[in-house]
């Protein structure tokens, strides 16, 4: 077929380095850019491949999201702005390392296995970051996307965040860049119109936008906003690297504000980005100088608070949960079961996996700790909420609620993960409840933790259960990890092999930060002699 012709000539233009073996991750392929061409290329060719199967348009993000600027990635969107499947992540990995000579074996195996109709048309949307090897590597894909006859729609290559969103198709309100902006700036101004008295400072946001994608669309969006939010915008890409002592990840992991900020006032509201503005932390100093973060687990225990409060004075019975991982601080989960009494589940880390679980309610309020996260609203929960806004029979207690209710799910962006959206959301909650970041802040205390990394010889040995709070494999680790956590108190340690690093990841959380890195050290030590460490034993922190 001249089709297939085409992808042989074109992928020889985009040959895959001999040898060359990598994994569709937890957000898809991610290395150094040098590694990529051909990784785009193959990308483009399934998603085309994937928008014949599912008859529409199928979104493709070029981005590495807080890794540094020499890296880059790819994934793949379904259409309606969540991640591909799991089936389709392992035909992208399969894909992505046949060697050249098997490439249209490979190619015809999906086309086969998913029973693809050919003439069946095609639409691709790509998105980029800022990184400087975006370029060509999205030009990659588009000649994979091209090269099996694809259309890819908005040429000028969009930006990564209105993807997911575009690709809602208008479900979520007008399907352009310019809608995205409208209609959730009009909501925010909806929603903080009726909290009297909200001064300039209480306006005023410091936002670090990590150098990436989320700095150039908040300058885009700001004149939408109409002052109703000031946001004193740094790292906004004019000079600094992307990600570099900057955004949501160093933020996070350093727990001190970034570099290239202005100094920052005692008690001032801060936030930050990650590159490709999926992720979003808040934190402040207080009057001491002391840094204080709020992470994913904040933003979910505020989120729902409001929810559940809003829906009770609305009268409307619809089931809220709130979706966390393993990385949850124990605190949070504890006040969001026994004071909130909101109903908690775990799921394994990526943020699929939460949106997944989300999915299950009327109302799921899902975060990593890490600032991934929104909030879903099943189509009878918006149905409910919109009837009782309507309805001229209610009494002022009610409407009043479903209408804040209502104007709260258009702030929202319902498809994976957009940090402005999430900012909009947190921003008017405040404004409503009149509260300051410290006082959001004390609704619970963290308990101390930390996190480390082992290297092992082949991360694969360890095996995890029970939303990977448990290790099954190798014998003897949980064992190990079950002594050791018995030893302090209000103590909790799991580990995982990561899926973006070559690294186990080792959490430990207790009463003081002196036994969680005690306690994160002797796991360490129990992975590294259990799990075939490499290089040197680790050694204590203090
Ligand atoms: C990816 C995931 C994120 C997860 C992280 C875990 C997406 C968009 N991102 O960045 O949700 O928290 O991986 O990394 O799915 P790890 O496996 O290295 O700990
Ligand atoms: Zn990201």
């Amino acid at each position: 077929m001249a089709q297939f012709q085409e992808v042989l000539k074109q992928s020889a233009l985009h040959p895959k380095p001999a040898g060359l073996v990598l994994q569709y991750g937890t957000s898809g392929f991610r290395t150094n850019a040098k590694q990529l061409d051909h990784i785009m290329f193959r990308m483009g060719l399934l998603a085309t491949l994937r928008s014949k199967k599912t008859k529409a348009t199928i979104g493709v993000m070029v981005t590495a999201s807080h890794n540094p600027e020499e890296d880059n990635g790819v994934k793949l969107i379904d259409p309606m702005g969540e991640m591909v499947t799991q089936d389709w992540e392992e035909h992208a990995t399969q894909l992505a390392n046949a060697d050249q000579e098997d490439l249209l074996t490979a190619l015809k195996n999906i086309i086969e296995k998913e029973a693809i109709n050919m003439s069946q048309e095609a639409n691709v949307f790509v998105g980029k970051d800022t990184r400087s090897s975006s370029a060509s590597l999205s030009q990659a894909v588009l000649d994979g996307v091209s090269a099996l006859g694809g259309h890819s729609k908005g040429k000028r290559s969009g930006y990564l965040k209105d993807i997911p969103y575009m690709l809602c198709n208008g479900k979520y309100g007008e399907a352009t860049v310019e809608g995205y902006y409208t209609k959730f700036c009009q909501a925010f101004i909806q929603l903080t119109k009726n909290t009297s008295n909200r001064t300039d400072d209480q306006k005023h946001l410091c936002l670090d936008g990590a150098n990436g994608i989320g700095a150039l669309k908040v300058r885009e969006m700001e004149s939408h906003l109409k002052k109703e939010l000031q946001i004193s915008l740094n790292n906004d890409g004019s000079k600094g690297r992307l990600n570099h002592q900057c955004g949501a990840d160093y933020v996070k992991v350093q727990q001190k504000p970034p570099t290239g900020a202005h100094r920052i006032n005692p008690g001032e509201r801060c936030c930050s980005f990650d590159g490709d503005a999926d992720r979003i932390v808040y934190y402040y100093t207080d009057s001491e100088g002391t840094f204080h973060l709020l992470d994913g687990d904040k933003m979910a225990t505020l989120i729902s608070t409001f929810l559940k409060e809003l829906l009770t004075q609305a009268g409307l019975d619809l089931k809220i949960a709130v979706v966390q991982t393993a990385y949850a601080n124990g605190s949070s989960t504890h006040y969001l079961e026994n004071t909130m009494k909101v109903l908690v589940r775990c799921t394994k880390t990526g943020v699929k996996h939460l949106h997944h679980v989300a999915q299950e309610f009327d109302v799921g309020v899902y975060f990593e700790a890490n600032g991934h996260g929104t909030v879903l609203f099943s189509k009878a929960a918006e149905e409910k909420i919109q009837q009782l806004a309507e309805d001229t029979n209610v009494n002022d207690k009610r409407k009043k609620a479903a209408l804040l209710l209502r104007n709260t799910i258009n702030v929202i962006n319902q498809t994976v993960g957009d940090a402005i959206s999430d900012m909009l959301l947190i921003e008017a909650i405040l404004a409503i409840k009149g509260m300051t970041i410290q006082q959001w802040d004390t609704i619970y205390t963290d308990l101390p933790n930390r996190q480390l990394k082992v290297k092992v010889a082949d991360r694969r040995v360890i095996d995890t259960t029970d939303a990977e709070r448990r290790a099954v494999t190798p014998a003897g680790l949980q064992e190990a990890i079950d002594n050791l956590v018995k030893k302090y108190r209000q103590a909790r340690s799991f580990v995982r092999p990561s899926g973006t690093e070559d690294v186990v990841r080792v959490y430990a959380e207790a009463d003081t930060q002196e036994s969680a890195d005690a306690l994160a050290h002797e796991v360490s030590l129990a992975v590294y002699r259990l799990a075939g460490g490499v290089g040197d034993e680790p050694k204590p922190l203090h």
